[in-house]
């Protein structure tokens, strides 16, 4: 593994495998819910990916901001949303970050800087500007970073972020989850060229290994640095691999169909290729901890996430009249 924080750290690496952990563990909770038809509406689950929310974030502080996708929980949580109030939004619960009117595609924290998932595929790329945009207004020092995936980079929207963040030099950085998948579709059959290369014309790129939570935080320590000194955006793209569908729904919806294959996702499935599996053998084989201690993570992140199942569901059914008071910054609930 790429090693950027050095092994004495040990605190911050462990931050890095229990949040990977609780990402992991409520997205699984999630995934048994949704099945029991428990949970109101879609989820989209992260799985598999938590190296690139987690790697990312974990250079980022509150101040900073961060767009997301419809395949947001990850994101929230590495940014350091709280998971009970993210589970209540998702239930539909007044309790909930977004008072339930927002549900799993619009968990946001503005005052931790998430500033939404997105069911608007490219939805975060002109949010996520003007964000940087307002940073270098102010010259406040904030850092805004647009995590999207590869179908989101054939929007049109991501060549006009990435020409108007590199003319006025933003601090920001794009970030893409390249999972070779755009919902039901093998994202090659609809992509011409690499991702990278359209980058290249505006800001410097790094591509890593996205299942790499160390590679892809020493690329984005200096995206950020970089931003932060004021000398514009960067490309950072992690390559990473979707283990669940494109949502819990997807074999009702795709009627038998497919577009992949059980084998296909094995080969992700891997000790070797899972983001947390690989990081735990790492973390006991540098000497930075032992089983006994990734076991306690795990435990501590199992009650926290039953916590929060527990927390969502006695919360209270999100009032719709809110519907019509929500709209603007200045109105209260
Ligand atoms: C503007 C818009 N067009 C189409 C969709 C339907 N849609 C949902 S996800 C998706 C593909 C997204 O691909 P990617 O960005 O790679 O995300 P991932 O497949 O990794 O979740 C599409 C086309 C949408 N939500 N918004």
């Amino acid at each position: 593994m790429n090693s950027s924080i050095g092994a004495d750290n040990k605190r911050a690496y462990l931050e890095l495998m229990e949040r990977m952990l609780l990402i992991r563990t409520s997205e699984e909770r999630l995934g048994r819910l949704a099945k029991n038809g428990e949970l109101p509406g879609a989820v989209h689950l992260y799985i598999g990916q938590e190296a690139c929310a987690v790697g990312a974030c974990s250079v980022l502080d509150d101040r900073d901001w961060i767009t997301s996708t419809h395949r947001g929980h990850g994101h929230f949580l590495a940014k350091g949303g709280e998971l009970r109030t993210m589970f209540a939004e998702i239930w539909g619960k007044r309790e909930g970050i977004c008072k339930g009117m927002g549900g799993s595609m619009h968990v946001a924290d503005f005052s931790k800087g998430i500033l939404g998932a997105n069911g608007i595929v490219g939805g975060g790329f002109g949010i996520a500007t003007g964000a940087a945009f307002g940073a270098k207004l102010r010259g406040d020092g904030r850092v805004s970073a647009c995590f999207f995936g590869d179908g989101a980079a054939n929007q049109g929207t991501f060549m006009e972020s990435m020409n108007i963040s590199s003319a006025w030099e933003l601090p920001l950085v794009l970030f893409c989850e390249n999972n070779g998948l755009s919902e039901f579709t093998v994202s090659r059959t609809v992509t011409g060229g690499q991702l990278v290369d359209r980058a290249k014309a505006f800001m410097p790129t790094e591509v890593v290994d996205g299942n790499d939570v160390l590679a892809v935080q020493a690329a984005m320590i200096k995206a950020v640095e970089r931003a932060r000194r004021g000398q514009g955006p960067s490309y950072v793209e992690a390559k990473t691999y979707r283990i669940r569908g494109h949502l819990e729904a997807e074999d009702a919806m795709l009627g038998g169909g497919t577009y992949r294959t059980k084998d296909q996702i094995a080969e992700w499935q891997t000790p070797e290729r899972d983001p947390i599996s690989r990081f735990g053998d790492y973390l006991r084989e540098a000497g930075i901890a032992d089983a006994g201690e990734i076991d306690g993570l795990r435990s501590q992140v199992s009650r926290m996430v039953e916590d929060a199942v527990a927390y969502a569901n006695a919360g209270t059914d999100a009032d719709v009249g809110l519907a019509h008071s929500l709209m603007f910054a200045d109105q209260e609930a």
